[in-house]
């Protein structure tokens, strides 16, 4: 999956979201969270069949690591760490954040802990934990505390025009 997906899939969020927000006040709204590790994540899809694999995932890991250290040193300082953050997160407003990356916070990101983070990460939404990561995973939604059964709406009465 290229990058123009994940925008895509960033997009189509978005719309659900202006939908339920469109929506009147019968239904709690509904809203969906996105991750900029999402955007990463479903990047990691090379081909293209809607799922991101544990092989997947290893190569994208190492692809992802190795255009963030542009001087090839083996350690992410934090300049290249922002340079990547803004290139494949989408900016450095949402995490995950450097810190998130570097846990004994000496100011270089190694390869492990750059795959510490992301695999953390990768387990937190494999739902089914079968290793690999299915769209359905990445899509959190918030604001349907109301079982299906109370959200359902009553069937709207057909109005004829001579009524
Ligand atoms: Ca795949
Ligand atoms: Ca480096
Ligand atoms: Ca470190």
């Amino acid at each position: 999956m290229d990058f123009k997906s994940a925008i895509f899939l960033l997009g189509a969020i978005g719309a659900l979201g202006a939908c339920a927000t469109g929506d009147n006040d019968r239904n709690e709204p509904i809203r969906a969270l996105l991750s900029a590790d999402v955007l990463m994540l479903v990047s990691f899809d090379a081909d293209g069949d809607l799922s991101v694999s544990a092989g997947e995932i290893d190569a994208g890991l190492t692809r992802e690591f190795t255009r963030a250290d542009v001087n090839r040193d083996g350690r992410l300082q934090p300049i290249e760490f922002q340079n990547w953050s803004n290139l494949v997160l989408g900016g450095s407003q949402l995490g995950p954040f450097r810190l998130d990356f570097d846990r004994n916070v000496d100011n270089a990101i190694m390869r492990e802990e750059f795959n510490a983070e992301i695999r953390a990460r990768v387990r937190d939404y494999d739902a089914d934990e079968s290793g690999a990561l299915a769209r359905n995973e990445f899509i959190r939604l918030v604001g349907q505390a109301r079982p299906p059964a109370e959200r359902r709406r009553p069937p709207t009465p057909a109005v004829g025009p001579g009524n």
